[in-house]
């Protein structure tokens, strides 16, 4: 179990309340209490830029990123707790390593030769997302002719540039990166296709925990749109997903209720 931790000013789901150091750490120290086992500590908002966003994330300098998460991974790491940064830059990367991450995550999917070299170098694991064009969800990204199928692909294409650049194999997870560069329905599609992701044999990361897909399917459904923090029965049912297709991990806000959803549905396999 992945807990987020944004310390960014602009993320949509939890803005600008984790901004102050120890306000984050205390937060990455309650979610492990809660069950976490990793905390994903993320100082850019990934949102991806289109028509629900807008112009999407604000883009940080690299020394910003790292002012942001560096001081909060040591003190999480400090602490004993397993720290995974959320970042596509490689100074970031390397920095966050420095600082004792054990694991990077990136959503561009191994976009960085710097990141996967500062990777190659380390002990750290990687985290590949799949994404197309940093996300953005329009009419070319999610044209799929079989969405589960050509996500598995690029995502194994990821895994071939990361271990051309010196990335262990074994030290690769891949993430089919719900809600990017897909509509909702193509975020559903691959949530009840999880098992193809964990034929590959890499482990498989999954984050869809308040994400838009949710509020986009209640609103197909004739509901009101819920914010992100009225979406935990969505984020559960991604959670149950997960579990039962046997991923290795998911990535949420809501811990607690992500730890007993995942729990419960492991003992109904
Ligand atoms: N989603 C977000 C950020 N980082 N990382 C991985 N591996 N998978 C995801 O689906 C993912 C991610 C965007 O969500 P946030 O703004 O709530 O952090």
């Amino acid at each position: 179990m992945w807990g987020v931790l944004n310390v960014t000013p602009d993320s949509f789901s939890d803005g600008g309340r984790y901004l102050d150091v120890e306000a984050a750490v205390a937060h990455g120290w309650a979610m492990r209490a809660e069950g976490a086992d990793v905390i994903d500590v993320g100082g850019e908002s990934s949102r991806p830029p289109g028509k629900t966003y807008g112009a999407g994330f604000e883009r940080v300098a690299a020394d910003e990123e790292i002012a942001r998460v560096v001081p909060v991974i040591e003190r999480l790491v400090a602490r004993d707790l397993r720290v995974s940064v959320d970042t596509v830059k490689g100074e970031v990367a390397a920095a966050a390593i420095d600082a004792g991450a054990s694991l990077v995550n990136d959503v561009s999917g191994g976009r960085c030769d710097a990141l996967l070299e500062a990777v190659a170098g380390s002990d750290a694991e990687l985290v590949l997302m799949h994404t197309r064009d940093r996300g953005r969800v329009n009419a070319e990204t999610t044209a799929y002719r079989d969405v589960v199928a050509e996500v598995r692909d690029e995502l194994l294409a990821m895994v071939d540039r990361a271990i051309g650049h010196g990335v262990r194999r074994e030290a690769i997870w891949i993430d089919p990166g719900i809600g990017f560069a897909k509509t909702a329905a193509q975020s559903a599609q691959l949530l009840g296709n999880l098992d193809a992701f964990v034929a590959t044999g890499y482990p498989v990361l999954v984050g869809a925990s308040r994400k838009s897909f949710i509020a986009r399917t209640m609103v197909a459904a004739g509901a009101p749109e819920p914010s992100p923090e009225a979406r935990l029965g969505g984020s559960l049912a991604a959670v149950a997903a997960a579990a039962r297709a046997g991923c290795a991990a998911v990535r949420v806000h809501d811990v607690l209720a992500s730890v007993q959803a995942a729990r419960v549905t492991e003992a109904m396999r």
